[in-house]
């Protein structure tokens, strides 16, 4: 950690393609979709075929991020995909996806697939939000769409964020290509996120930081921890 010019604490976080030099006040962390229906057995990711516990690798490293960021009060926001208990918000061309065990709004274990409100669509109790921490609730894959994120960034006067969460290759990366698009510098911790097909991390993570760091930057947790100090 550093001081700029003005005297606004700065974070040098050693990142591919490049190092990248940020204000911590205009920072902030994004969690993406770490809820129970895409985490644990007989939720969302289940019904697709996947074996959820691989994307267990991702809690602890975003909760070490998570802490460090609240004790250095930066902004956290956290995102969850799902749908109205009506489905008014979930188009027929997502619900009639592919052969799943269950649909979206079907009865599981944990409630009604991928719907706000039930066990399922709620954060893992790992990454609980705590007061005051925007819970964005999303009905598609970017954590832009149809939301108010953008606003509650711009309020803050947000230009980077460090995106964790999962997946890597569907809701993290899909959120990483809109705010790049948007103007924020996006920077992804590899060890804060996962994939049920670890090829598809790779290559997703790959994706970001090619051709000059096409859509953001790719680091780690430790290094992002270096640079909050
Ligand atoms: C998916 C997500 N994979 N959060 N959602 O459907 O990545």
């Amino acid at each position: 950690m550093s001081s700029g010019p003005q005297g606004q604490a700065r974070g040098r976080i050693d990142a591919q393609p490049e190092l990248i030099e940020v204000e911590l006040a205009r920072t902030a962390l994004l969690i993406i979709d770490m809820q129970r229906d895409f985490l644990e057995p007989g939720g969302f990711g289940e019904t697709l075929g996947n074996d959820v516990s691989l994307l267990k690798r991702a809690v602890e490293p975003i909760r070490s991020l998570l802490t460090r960021a609240r004790q250095t009060g930066m902004l956290v926001v956290h995102t969850r995909e799902g749908h109205r208990a009506d489905l008014s918000d979930a188009p027929r061309a997502k619900l009639e996806r592919g052969k799943p065990s269950a649909r979206i709004g079907d009865m599981g274990p944990m409630g009604r697939i991928l719907v706000r409100g039930e066990p399922g669509h709620d954060i893992i109790p790992e990454l609980y939000p705590e007061r005051g921490e925007p819970v964005v609730d999303k009905p598609g894959k970017g954590a832009f769409y149809a939301t108010e994120l953008q606003l509650i960034l711009s309020t803050r006067g947000i230009e980077n964020l460090i995106v964790c969460g999962v997946t890597t290759e569907v809701c993290v990366h899909t959120t990483v290509r809109e705010g790049n698009d948007r103007g924020y510098r996006c920077i992804v911790p590899a060890d804060c996120c996962a994939s049920y097909f670890p090829e598809f991390h790779q290559a997703g993570l790959a994706m970001i930081r090619a051709q000059g760091g096409i859509f953001g930057w790719v680091t780690d947790s430790v290094r992002v921890l270096r640079a909050l100090g």
